[in-house]
């Protein structure tokens, strides 16, 4: 009997000293598998006079079931252990404010630029784009710039270097959207040119340009639109009620006032400047540089082609951003291009 009660001692003390579940498994076979002790004084009692077996069976029974329950009981603690330690790893605290949904906003320029193509989009003005590095050609001789043109300074223009680190001949950050719509000019030649007449082009050119100039007004990287229409007969007076019409619709005033300055471009002859007026609101009656535009010039479409004597038409150039700057007021060009979110949620 006494030997029974320090069996199920021991065994309570191991299983208790055991915090692995594998191992408690190991300890519970010495004393319940096959060779263990409880099973060892079960085999025993065969041994026994019959008149002494049910007795010691009895009180061999009765320690094994206790063995078995403080067994039991261990195998709960530990599993309530575990339980315990993964809940605390896995802990959420579900009073924590949410991560929400980051909601992303189109760029105000983005959204000038998209409503200036929806607006000459619904004239019949296609889309065009072109690459931002461009050639000499391209971006300035086709446009009736020659080479000792100011504007083809190295103080107005990037250039690009070879890798030798010098100048790579002609190649350069476009300074303006024109060589998109020279290269769309001349794919449209040659798209027809197995034709008496070809049909009108008209097009706008949104994108980035770039110049060596930065300050409250200027950054090196600016947006422009520039605008053509080419055909047969196509004069100074569409341009106006083009530009005019244009600029009601983008700003949504009937009353806005539009004026043509002689001006001069190479590319454009007449050349002009539009300002407008508001006739309402803060800036009323206050003559703002909005454009610049002109009929283009005879030596531009010789340059891609096309007959001067049979073919004329307009071009126009704007800067978007500070379209943007009007409409929604603002008065440093630099906070477009700052990434500053405060700034730039504003007009989500
Ligand atoms: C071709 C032929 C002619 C585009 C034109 C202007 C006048 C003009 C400025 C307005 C604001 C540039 O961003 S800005 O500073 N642009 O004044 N641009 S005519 O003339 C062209 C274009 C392409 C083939």
């Amino acid at each position: 009997m006494h030997n029974l009660d320090q069996i199920v001692h021991a065994a309570s003390a191991a299983f208790a000293a055991t915090d692995d579940p594998d191992v408690l498994e190991q300890v519970k076979a010495s004393y319940l598998g096959k060779s263990g002790e409880i099973t060892g004084l079960l085999k025993e009692l065969a041994k026994l006079p019959p008149d002494q077996r049910k007795t010691a069976g009895a009180a061999i029974n009765h320690a094994k079931d206790a063995v078995e329950a403080a067994l039991a009981a261990r195998r709960e603690a530990l599993r309530q252990r575990a339980l315990q330690a993964r809940l605390a790893e896995e802990a959420l605290d579900v009073t924590l404010p949410g991560r929400g949904q980051a909601r992303g906003g189109l760029h105000p320029v983005t959204r000038t630029l998209e409503r200036i193509e929806a607006l000459f989009a619904s004239i019949g003005f296609e889309v065009a784009d072109g690459p931002e590095i461009e050639a000499d050609f391209q971006n300035f001789t086709a446009l009736n710039t020659p080479v000792d043109h100011p504007a083809r300074s190295m103080h107005d223009t990037f250039y690009l270097q070879d890798e030798a680190g010098g100048m790579a001949e002609g190649v350069l950050l476009r300074t303006h959207t024109s060589p998109i719509q020279v290269r769309h000019m001349q794919a449209h030649v040659a798209r027809h040119a197995d034709r008496e007449t070809m049909p009108e082009i008209r097009v706008i050119a949104p994108g980035r340009v770039y110049r060596v100039d930065s300050d409250a007004t200027h950054s090196p990287m600016f947006h422009q639109v520039e605008g053509l229409w080419i055909g047969e007969n196509v004069s100074f007076a569409d341009l106006k009620g083009v530009i005019s019409d244009f600029l009601r619709r983008f700003f949504e005033n009937d009353d806005l006032q539009v004026r043509f300055r002689p001006s001069f471009f190479p590319f454009t002859e007449p050349s002009a400047e539009i300002d407008m007026a508001f006739m309402s609101g803060t800036l009323k009656g206050r003559w703002l540089e909005i454009a610049g535009c002109g009929m283009v010039h005879p030596n531009v479409l010789r340059h891609v082609n096309i007959d001067p004597e049979k073919y004329l038409g307009f071009a126009f150039g704007m800067g978007p951003d500070r379209l943007t700057m009007l409409r929604y007021g603002v008065n440093d060009l630099r906070l477009f291009f700052d990434g500053d979110l405060r700034f730039l949620r504003q007009f989500v």
